[in-house]
């Protein structure tokens, strides 16, 4: 079997030595590379060029090597095989890690004491509100989502989280459907985005639904954290929630056009901190081992794990 390495986006080689390390009997091929396309049973893949899978007759299994796909379906000839995508402690670590900096940055009022150190001012008038008293809303409440809630909640907040079918989490409120947002949103003051971007999913983060967020909270008013996907967001709207005061500040680490083109007028915006799409990086060691693993599973018989649904999107 061949084990394909097909990126559009980012350096394969680090991918390519580190599968070699783990599969030493097994050919590992990159695109550009010369292969015989009738060998390659399995492909590794992010933001791959549009049919660059569609040769590869005998092709079992296609592997995404980070947590979200919507990279892989925008390929109309991607081919009906087995999709797996990863779901691994590394990955899901640094994504909690991000959540939890930005949700205390938020709390703790950080932007607010950057600006005044840079002005010399020793100022403490505002009120400090405990993480108790502080209200998170967690969208998507699946692998990373969870972990975050669980972390979230033992520095103290009172998280909530909204999923597409109904959940039970220890000691988290959660709001599932259409029908339950509205009440998710309206006890929410950090709202934190980690949903996959699908059809249904896509510009859900707009007015409306920022406006619908909590008003009666202890903070100023109320804050986002996206770290999902940039097509979630429509940042015209976003813009002009953060000029009128809808929305306190913006932590966004994704974006509909990535990089963040120059003109963007989010670059210089006083109350918006941007990080350019790193919040959980899939680290070649610890990733390629896990779809390494995946690889045998299939080689022994054994069924993939973290399975992809065409028809939800993620
Ligand atoms: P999961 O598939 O484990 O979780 C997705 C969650 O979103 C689930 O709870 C799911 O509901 C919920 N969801 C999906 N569609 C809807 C909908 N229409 N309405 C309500 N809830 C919905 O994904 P992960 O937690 O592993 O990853 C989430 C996303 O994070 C990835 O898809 C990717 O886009 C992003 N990501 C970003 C990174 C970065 O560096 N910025 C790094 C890694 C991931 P249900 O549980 O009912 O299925
Ligand atoms: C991912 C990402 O989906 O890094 O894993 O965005």
């Amino acid at each position: 079997m061949t084990l394909l390495v097909a990126l559009g986006s980012g350096d394969p080689d680090p991918w390519v030595k580190q599968f070699r390390v783990l599969l030493p009997d097994r050919p590992i091929v990159k695109l550009g590379d010369n292969y015989d396309p009738s060998t390659v049973e399995f492909s590794m893949t992010w933001y791959h060029p549009a049919g660059s899978l569609a040769q590869l007759p005998n092709l079992k299994a296609v592997f995404s090597l980070g947590a979200g796909v919507d990279h892989l379906f925008r390929d109309p000839h991607l081919p009906d095989v087995a999709i797996a995508r990863v779901v691994d402690p590394d990955l899901t670590n640094r994504m909690s890690e991000y959540v939890m900096l930005h949700t205390l940055s938020i709390l703790r009022q950080m932007r607010r004491y950057r600006t005044q150190q840079s002005i010399k001012n020793w100022s403490d008038d505002d009120f400090q509100p405990a993480a108790t008293d502080v209200r998170v809303g967690i969208m998507g409440l699946g692998v990373l989502g969870s972990d975050a809630a669980r972390k979230l909640k033992l520095m103290g907040f009172n998280v909530a989280g909204w999923s597409r079918s109904a959940k039970s989490l220890d000691g988290i409120q959660c709001f599932s459907g259409d029908a339950e947002l509205s009440d998710f949103l309206a006890r929410t003051d950090i709202l934190i985005v980690l949903l996959p971007l699908t059809d249904e999913t896509r510009g859900i983060i707009n007015k409306n639904l920022l406006k619908g967020l909590a008003r009666d909270g202890r903070v100023a008013a109320p804050s986002l954290i996206n770290a999902g996907r940039g097509h979630l967001q429509i940042e015209t709207e976003l813009l002009e929630c953060l000029d009128d005061g809808t929305l306190h500040e913006a932590v966004l680490d994704v974006f509909q056009t990535e990089p963040l083109p120059e003109t963007s007028r989010l670059w210089a915006h006083p109350r918006v901190t941007i990080t350019p799409h790193n919040a959980s990086v899939s680290d070649p060691i610890a990733i390629a081992n896990a779809i390494a693993a995946q690889i045998r599973r299939v080689e022994k018989g054994e069924a993939l794990l973290n399975m992809v649904s065409r028809k939800k999107g993620y």
